[in-house]
């Protein structure tokens, strides 16, 4: 089942710019910056207490956060939520009526294996899952 929100995706232009106003607004600076190519964005991660804040920046115009600013500007762009096992979360909710828009888990940012939800099928807002990937996985 869904554990809990494991990060809020922000869509940035300026991954710099955005850095440097989420570094001022929580008093701390990024623990981790990373690209990752499939997605062709590149991210970098805050955390806030227990919270995890991702700013996604598109690294080319092929990248669903270069066509989602273009259409609706920055702001939050998903939920994630943590979960222990992707593959049968991904079974429990395509069964529930969710479009799921992966066929299998891929690798993504932070060491995650992850999936998204169309925001059609839950009112508008994307989601995202996310599992650990434990040193066995790789
Ligand atoms: N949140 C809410 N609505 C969104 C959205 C988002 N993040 N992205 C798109 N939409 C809406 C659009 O506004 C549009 O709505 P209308 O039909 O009412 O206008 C609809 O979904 C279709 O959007 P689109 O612009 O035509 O884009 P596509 O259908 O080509 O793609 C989506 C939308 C969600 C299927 C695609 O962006 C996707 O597969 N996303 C998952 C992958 C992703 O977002 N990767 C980047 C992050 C990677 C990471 O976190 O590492």
């Amino acid at each position: 089942m869904m554990q809990k929100i494991e990060h809020l995706g922000i869509a940035v232009k300026d991954l710099e710019a955005a850095e440097a106003i989420y570094s001022k607004l929580l008093g701390t600076e990024p623990y981790k910056r990373e690209t990752v190519e499939s997605e062709c964005v590149i991210t970098s991660f805050f955390m806030n207490g227990p919270n995890k804040i991702e700013l996604l920046a598109a690294t080319d115009e092929s990248s669903a956060i270069h066509k989602y600013i273009e259409k609706k500007g920055e702001g939050i762009h998903h939920i994630a939520f943590a979960v222990e096992d992707i593959h049968l979360e991904m079974e429990r909710l395509r069964k529930e009526g969710f479009v799921i828009l992966n066929e299998s888990p891929k690798r993504g940012a932070d060491n995650k294996l992850i999936c998204f939800i169309h925001p059609k099928s839950a009112n508008g807002v994307l989601i995202e899952l996310c599992q650990e990937i434990s040193s066995n996985e790789e």
